[in-house]
Formats: structure tokens, sequence, C-alpha cells
């Protein structure tokens, strides 16, 4: 009988450990995750075809590349920067501007400029803005030739490269702050995003019965020297969604203030000649407590070392 056994000595099989080669923490957590797993099919005892079904879906959504969508719907993208704002209090970090979720959205490389950019390329339908502000340090002082990357939506709610309809890096610059640290950039405001319909992952919301709808925001990673870098993003007032987030990624401070019918007076550079919204909002970058996290990379990157 050495081979039949039951299910406790199956999961007991699976996890063991016969050699110490390999890495002992991916064998812990996945032996935690295999034994949550096994215990949630005996539990709701999951028939067969329901189990190939999930996995079915799993493939389909690895094949769509919706796994990054998936976690933040999920919740796993704002866990882990409530971890880390956890960690930040306890070790007594001064706050800075608060993080919020990248989303699977960002990608380097985006066109570089010092001090201003143009986002838009004049012939979106949707209000004109400027955002503008200065990346600051915890203190206040301005952080001169700070770096950052900047993307959101197009008038759709979708973000180039991911969307083959819209020019390469179309709403995404890389803008060098000037020596007062100061940034400015115009652009349309954004709509809100949603997920993908027919996907794997509004299949899976359609099931639990939520939506898949993000406010209108737009996306930043900044970072300046002996800083840590910042990804966060801001939101834009009014949205429906604004406390309703599929992504739960709202923060409060992040909501951003819209002065409508600036004057055009000193905007000349930006092709501006009219009235148009203003954003100010100034960003506060902590200091780095290593090399490592003042480093100005996306999150795939940095989990690529
Ligand atoms: C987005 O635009 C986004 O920012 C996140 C987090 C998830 C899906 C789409
Ligand atoms: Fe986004």
């Amino acid at each position: 009988m050495k081979n039949e056994f039951n299910s406790e000595e199956l999961l007991r099989r699976v996890t063991e450990t016969k050699v110490s080669t390999g890495n002992e923490r991916v064998r812990s957590i996945t032996k935690r995750v295999v034994t949550d797993l096994f215990k949630t099919i005996e539990d709701f005892q999951v028939k067969p075809e329901e189990f190939w079904a999930a996995v079915q879906w799993l493939s389909r959504l690895g094949a769509s590349g919706q796994a990054g969508l998936i976690t933040a719907g999920l919740g796993f993208d704002r866990l882990l920067d409530i971890l880390e704002d956890e960690a930040d209090k306890r070790a007594g970090m001064a706050s800075g501007t608060p993080r919020a979720i990248e989303g699977p959205l960002y990608i380097a490389g985006a066109p570089k400029s010092f001090y201003e950019a143009r986002l838009d390329n004049g012939k979106m339908p949707g209000q004109l803005v400027v955002m503008e502000g200065v990346i600051r340090d915890t203190d206040g002082n301005p952080l001169s030739g700070a770096l950052i990357d900047v993307w959101h939506a197009n008038e759709n709610g979708h973000y180039s490269h991911f969307d083959p309809s819209q020019e390469e890096y179309n709403l995404r610059r890389q803008i060098t702050a000037d020596q007062q640290g100061r940034y400015r950039f115009r652009s349309i405001l954004p709509p809100g995003y949603a997920i993908p319909p027919n996907s794997p992952t509004a299949e899976l919301f359609e099931l639990l019965g939520r939506h898949g709808n993000r406010p209108a925001h737009i996306h930043f990673l900044i970072s300046a020297a002996g800083r840590r870098a910042l990804t966060t993003q801001v939101n834009i007032p009014g949205d429906t969604y604004i406390d309703d987030d599929f992504a739960f990624a709202t923060r409060d401070g992040l909501v951003v203030t819209l002065e409508t019918g600036a004057s055009p007076a000193g905007y000349e550079s930006l092709g501006i000649d009219g009235p148009f919204t203003r954003i100010r909002f100034d960003f506060k970058l902590q200091e780095a407590v290593n090399g490592e996290d003042a480093k100005h990379l996306g999150r795939y990157e940095r989990a690529a070392g």
C-alpha cells in the first residue's frame, strides 16, 4: 500500500523536502499556499469541473496579460502599500506624499524633457489641463533635477502601448525638474478606466457581482538623489467612482483641485493661448533608506533586480 494515501499524506508528500537545494523561502510559501488550496477544495467540496474551469481561467488570464489587473482588483496592490505604510510608521519615517499603486500599465522609456512637457498631441477631445508644482523633500526643500514619469489614459480610458490604436508613448513623458524642483505639463483631463469587457478579469468580476471601474487618475513615478522613489497617483475630483475604486487606490490627500479659467500668460511655450484648467500639486519625497529604494524603477523592473 505504499503508493495509496489520503489527502493529508498527499499534501505531506507534495510539500516535504528531501533535499536542501532550491530556495527555502519559496518552499515555505509554496507549502502554505498549496496547503490552503487543498483545504479550500476540501471545505467547499470543489468538483473536478469547477477546478478545471478555474485552471482554464488562469491560463486565459495569463495569455491575456491581465494577471497584473486581477491583483489590483482583488486588493493585493493596495495591501502591499498598506504594509509598506505601516512599516514606515513603525520606523518613524517622516511621511511624504502618500504612495499609491503603480498598476499594470506603466512602461519605461517615455520621451524625456526638461521642466515642461506636452503629453497630448493637440488633436484629442477633452478638457485642456496644465498640472504643475514642485518636487520637495520632507522638510519642504525643492529637489533640483528630480525625475518625473507621468502617464494616464486617453479620452477612451485606454493607455498607449496596451492600446494599439495610439501612438507610441502617447500620454507618457519623463520630465526632469528644473533647479527649483519645478515641473509642469500640459494634457487632457483623462476619464476613468474600465476593465476590458469579455476578458478573464471581467468574467470573474461578473461572478463576484463587482464593477470594474477606476475613477479618473494620473500616475507618477518620481525620484531624486538621496530620496526614496515615489510611485503614486492623483485623482481628478468629481468622479462617480472616486470612493469606490475597483483597485482601492484612491487616497486622501491625493485628490487634486481643478482651477478653471486660468490665464494663458506664461504658458505660451506649452502652446496655450486661451483659458485652461490648472492643477497645482507639490510632491514630497521621503529620505532614501538604501540605494535600492532610490532607484527610478517600475515594479517589474524592480522585482527583476
Ligand atoms: C489602471 O489604469 C490602473 O491604474 C490600475 C491600477 C488598474 C487598471 C487600470
Ligand atoms: Fe491607471
